[in-house]
């Protein structure tokens, strides 16, 4: 009956949930202990990925007293590195960064990845940019062959607000598919980047582009100051899997 299925189905997404919070957390600690060592500057991501990364960075700095600073890629990634006892330092003290580790919301055959579905990919890329490797971590829902086959949201553009507008226009006519502007959960308005700006996601772009050109040309468009395409920045992606295994990829 309804009752019973509507239970059914809810227990199976509580499992697949829970599957996919394992997956991540298998990823992010394979990732934390295959390259966070002693004495390290280390990049730190946003999104729930990174957060179980911090957890193990925690237990690691606790047990094996590991000696590393940290950098936020985000508000929230900063509040997390103070509320964990972290270290923390910034791109000014510490302009070198020996090893990044985020999340992305799909990575390519290639490793070409898109992030910024939490909003946070421009200090994510700058931060990553000054590191020496970028180390991805996601679950399976992730790993991609060509972009946009599991990830519909688009690819995040941040915007200065004033030209929103003839930026999302700019695109559509010139590279086709919709730059849509992001509106809060609660419908309040558009999300604002703790840039202060705002995000257009783009979405049906060909998924054949070549992503290195692509990159290019939305950065001649005055008013869009970084777009969510991560392109020959990515080392290695660990990509948690549903059977309990970390598969990695370089
Ligand atoms: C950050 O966290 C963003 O670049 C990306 O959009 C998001 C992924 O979040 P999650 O790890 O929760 O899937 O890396």
């Amino acid at each position: 009956n309804l009752v019973h299925l509507y239970r059914q189905f809810g227990v199976t997404c509580r499992s697949i949930m829970a599957g996919l919070q394992e997956a991540k957390k298998l990823a992010a600690y394979k990732a934390v202990d295959d390259h966070v060592q002693d004495n390290l500057i280390v990049g730190v991501g946003s999104g729930s990925t990174a957060v179980l990364a911090v957890e193990r960075m925690m237990e690691r700095v606790r047990n094996e007293h590991l000696n590393i600073k940290c950098i936020p890629t985000s508000f929230q990634a900063r509040q997390l590195i103070i509320q964990s006892q972290l270290p923390l330092t910034n791109l000014e003290i510490n302009p070198e960064i020996d090893v990044t580790i985020d999340g992305a919301d799909e990575v390519d055959e290639n490793l070409t990845c898109i992030k910024g579905g939490g909003a946070c990919f421009l200090q994510e890329k700058i931060v990553a940019y000054n590191s020496k490797k970028l180390v991805i971590i996601a679950d399976y829902t992730k790993d991609s062959v060509k972009l946009g086959q599991q990830w519909k949201k688009g690819i995040p553009l941040e915007v200065d607000p004033m030209a929103y507008y003839t930026v999302k226009t700019k695109i559509e006519k010139t590279m086709g598919g919709e730059a849509e502007l992001r509106i809060g959960k609660m419908k309040a308005g558009p999300v604002i980047t703790d840039g202060g700006n705002f995000i257009l996601d783009w979405k049906d772009f060909n998924p054949e582009s070549n992503w290195e050109e692509v990159n290019m040309e939305l950065l001649k468009i005055p008013g869009l100051f970084e777009t969510g395409l991560f392109v020959d920045m990515a080392v290695v992606a660990y990509f948690g899997m549903s059977d309990g295994t970390v598969k990695v990829r370089t």
